[in-house]
């Protein structure tokens, strides 16, 4: 059972405005690997970065696209887990909850969160390259699947490094995590931007900053509280604790 100060306690149960910032460490315990953990079997040999980019995509699309394949196999046979729940939770009980993740699993959607920015995408929203045209179904027979319009490659609705976020998400993460009075940093090792900078903003207009994560962030420094432990039993606790 985590310990919570009594403060944070208090600062939560009054607190109206509260934005929570999610990376992948929410949904590692739904059995999703996250983006740092090391990649096995065919895949061993690739750094995400090195897949998740545009150049990677020009250089050799279908290498892109069956990673991407894999990833959304995993994440349809996977379900929201205790974390993710307790943040539902969370917006039932806060007046202006905004849940800001950068996962792109779509777990967060589907375990029933509502007021949710997804500032990476979802992979399993797949788009034309080359006209933009969502594509509901594709055939993998092998070679590149290709946009029923014009013909374009496919390729996964999701922001890749180099690419830029999609501007009303942004700015709506900027303006919740300027205008909240708490803002909770979950399962995010806090390196990509310019998701990671959403804590500082929030805490440079006076939020109560609250790290959640297995171990320290550059954003740990800079925290209020540190809660260490997995988000998945942390959350939960939490939840309880201050909402009964
Ligand atoms: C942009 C979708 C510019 C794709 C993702 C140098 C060269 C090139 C670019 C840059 C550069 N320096 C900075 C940049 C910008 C770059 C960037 O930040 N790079 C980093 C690597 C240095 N950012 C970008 O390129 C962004 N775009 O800046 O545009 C621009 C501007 C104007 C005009 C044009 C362009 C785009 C960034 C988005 C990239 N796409 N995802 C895909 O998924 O395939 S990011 C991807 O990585 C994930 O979505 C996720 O967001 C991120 C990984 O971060 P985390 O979620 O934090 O996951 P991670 O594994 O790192 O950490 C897990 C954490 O959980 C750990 O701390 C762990 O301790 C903890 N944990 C684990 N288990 C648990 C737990 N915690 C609690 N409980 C547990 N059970
Ligand atoms: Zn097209």
């Amino acid at each position: 059972m985590t310990e919570f100060p009594d403060i944070l306690i208090r600062v939560l149960r009054q607190a109206e405005r509260v934005a929570a910032l999610t990376g992948a460490g929410v949904s590692q315990e739904s059995g999703l690997r996250t983006f740092r953990d090391a990649q096995t079997g065919l895949w061993a040999q690739y750094k995400p970065e090195d897949l998740a980019s545009p150049e990677a995509f020009a250089r050799d699309p279908k290498l892109v696209w069956d990673w991407y394949a894999m990833r959304r196999e995993k994440v349809r046979g996977v379900e929201p887990n205790a974390g993710h729940y307790a943040l539902v939770e969370m917006e039932k009980r806060v007046s202006q909850f905004t849940l800001i993740t950068q996962n792109v699993d779509g777990l967060h959607r589907k375990a029933g969160n509502r007021n949710l920015l997804e500032l990476h995408g979802d992979i399993q929203r797949v788009r034309c390259s080359e006209c933009g045209e969502y594509a509901e179904a594709w055939d993998e027979n092998g070679d590149m699947p290709r946009c029923a319009g014009c013909g374009g490659m496919l390729r996964p609705d999701v922001v890749w490094f180099g690419e830029s976020l999609p501007r009303s998400e942004l700015e709506a993460a900027v303006e919740a995590a300027r205008g909240c009075q708490v803002f909770l940093s979950v399962g995010t090792s806090g390196l990509v931007q310019p998701a990671a900078a959403l804590p500082f903003a929030a805490r440079n207009k006076g939020a109560v900053v609250v790290e959640v994560n297995l171990e320290p962030t550059p954003l740990t420094a800079k925290a209020d509280f540190f809660l260490q432990g997995k988000s998945g039993e942390v959350l939960p606790e939490l939840v309880k604790m201050v909402w009964g």
